[in-house]
């Protein structure tokens, strides 16, 4: 076992198989790709935010899932340590849920869209003022869902 000088680090699905994989990049010692295994065997559901204004990505929007009693919460952010960056992508466990009850979407300005019965395993995009779509890991967006 090594030890590594951690100065930052990027949880993200580097494999795009719906589980989160890490970045760890280290002080003068060559950086750490950490793949989860694991295979996402449980559900998830990936949020993506298009916004209108020059916050393209939805920095600081804050995106909740609803499944079941349960409710999860993560900002749009970025920077996650020293010359590291995650995705602008809000990525969400689900367990053994076939669907988000209700997806919402706090935008930095207080715009606050809300969606139901969103599929999951899938990137879910949502234009700001504008549509939910769906996009399959490496592929294009397909509409198929409006507010
Ligand atoms: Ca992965």
């Amino acid at each position: 076992m090594s030890i590594y000088d951690a100065r930052g680090f990027v949880p993200a699905d580097f494999d795009r198989d719906g589980d989160v994989d890490m970045f760890v990049f280290n002080n003068a010692q060559p950086a750490v790709y950490l793949q989860n295994e694991f295979g996402a065997r449980r559900s998830w559901v990936a949020v993506q935010l298009r916004g209108k204004s020059d916050n393209k990505r939805g920095v600081g929007a804050h995106v909740r899932v609803h499944t079941g009693e349960r409710t999860q919460l993560r900002e749009i952010h970025t920077g996650s340590g020293y010359l590291a960056s995650p995705p602008p992508e809000a990525h969400f466990g689900l367990g053994d849920a076939k669907h988000v009850d209700r997806l919402e979407v706090r935008w930095p300005n207080g715009d606050v869209q809300t969606f139901e019965n969103v599929d999951a395993n899938k990137v879910v995009v949502v234009e700001q003022g504008g549509e939910l779509s769906y996009r399959a890991l490496g592929a294009s967006a397909q509409k198929v869902q409006t507010q």
